[in-house]
């Protein structure tokens, strides 16, 4: 599940995110989305969810909280690259949202 998605599945599994909002990142093999909240509240109350399935998912976020925003990055540090944890974690964030 580590692995680094191949073209195929690549443009298979990113389209429904690209679609949802994630942008793929110029510098790096990663995706990002800025999800806005009402307040501090429900910003923090999404990280803590996140985080939750994080840890179940060993799939960890890096983010960015200021106020009512959190800016994602998604990437798998282990296979340099995109992987289907990314995926799944990108998927998962957009429910909990
Ligand atoms: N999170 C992310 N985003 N990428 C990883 O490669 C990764 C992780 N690896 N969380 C996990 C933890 C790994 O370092 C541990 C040892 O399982």
């Amino acid at each position: 599940m580590t692995d680094k998605l191949t073209e195929t599945e690549r443009a298979e599994q990113l389209a429904p995110l690209l679609a949802a909002g994630w942008t793929e990142a110029e510098d790096r093999d990663a995706i990002s989305k800025t999800f806005e909240f009402k307040n501090f509240v429900e910003a923090f109350g999404f990280m803590t969810r996140a985080a939750l399935w994080a840890e179940k998912l060993n799939h960890h976020p890096e983010w960015f909280n200021v106020y009512k925003t959190v800016e994602v990055t998604l990437s798998t540090h282990d296979a340099g690259g995109l992987s289907a944890l990314d995926i799944k974690m990108a998927s998962k964030m957009d429910e909990l949202a």
